[in-house]
């Protein structure tokens, strides 16, 4: 198993200074930053070689999140939409194949966070979105890169809220680079059973974000992490484990994330370190079971 953190623990947009992370992340005890994927595509050839260097002289693996632009939908009835979307990820595939990069994770599958003032057609979004995905699918597998479509709660989503139905729409997609992505902070909105949840997603399970119910770093919640724990033993998960925190308020993270209040008491980047490095001993401590 691989603990990473989300850059954007410490960042307030969704882009940033990804040099300055993966060398931080390693010294706080980490195998793995995730990055925001968004800025990629605009990468210039010396910004690709300077972070996948700067990994690697840290020791860092590299993973890619990502919440799409309603204009970059892969699942939009709008043709000029789902075209836009494929020509976005197409780029995005080219660059992160350059950066070593061969896992992207987040609603992909749709566009992030959802505009609920219009009408939802989850059916006809679903539908639509499978064939997406197919297609980003064989884009991606010619870069070896694997897709991670992460189940969002009500609020932040529509298509897949629960591992039953993410577990059901990769299984319909039929792909072997299509995997289920889950996340603590969705899980315990959605999920009956935390546990029989990951169990549902098993073998599918590609990937896993971390977070306590109000997104405070793993180990300042209630959060189960035994039962996640015996979970993820029982399905032999031994992928990456990504604890994905948002403290701060500000920025166009803070109000997409929703934090309208500082979660942190008297924050400086120092806290922050210090919180992400117990964190991650902390995660180590509770899901490891190798
Ligand atoms: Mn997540």
């Amino acid at each position: 198993m691989q603990h990473g953190i989300y850059y954007a623990y410490w960042e307030k947009q969704w882009e940033g200074d990804y040099l300055y992370y993966a060398d931080k992340a390693a010294r706080l005890g980490f195998d793995i930053l995730e990055i925001a994927a968004s800025p990629l595509p605009d990468y210039t050839d010396s910004q690709i070689k300077a972070l996948r260097e700067c990994a690697k002289t840290n020791g860092i693996r590299l993973t890619a999140g990502h919440g799409p632009a309603p204009d970059c939908n892969i699942a939009s009835a709008d043709k000029a939409v789902h075209d836009h979307a494929i020509e976005f990820y197409k780029k995005l595939f080219e660059v992160m194949d350059k950066l070593g990069i061969d896992l992207i994770g987040g609603g992909i599958y749709s566009y992030w966070p959802v505009d609920y003032s219009k009408p939802i057609d989850k059916e006809g979004d679903w539908k639509r979105s499978v064939e997406g995905v197919r297609e980003m699918a064989d884009i991606a597998a010619s870069h070896n890169i694997t897709l991670c479509l992460e189940v969002l709660n009500r609020f932040e989503g529509y298509i897949l809220n629960t591992s039953e139905e993410g577990t059901r729409f990769v299984k319909e997609v039929d792909k072997a680079n299509v995997k289920v992505m889950l996340d603590t902070f969705h899980m315990n909105i959605e999920e009956t059973s935390i546990g029989d949840a990951i169990r549902t997603a098993g073998d599918l399970l590609g990937h896993f974000h971390t977070g306590e119910c109000n997104r405070l770093v793993p180990g300042k919640g209630r959060t189960p992490w035994r039962e996640i724990h015996d979970a993820l033993r029982d399905i032999r998960y031994d992928k990456a484990v990504v604890m994905e925190p948002f403290v701060q308020t500000g920025g166009k993270v803070g109000s997409d994330i929703k934090v309208w209040r500082e979660m942190v008491p008297q924050l400086t980047e120092e806290k922050l370190d210090k919180d992400a490095r117990d964190a991650v001993i902390f995660q180590r401590y509770m899901l490891d079971w190798e």
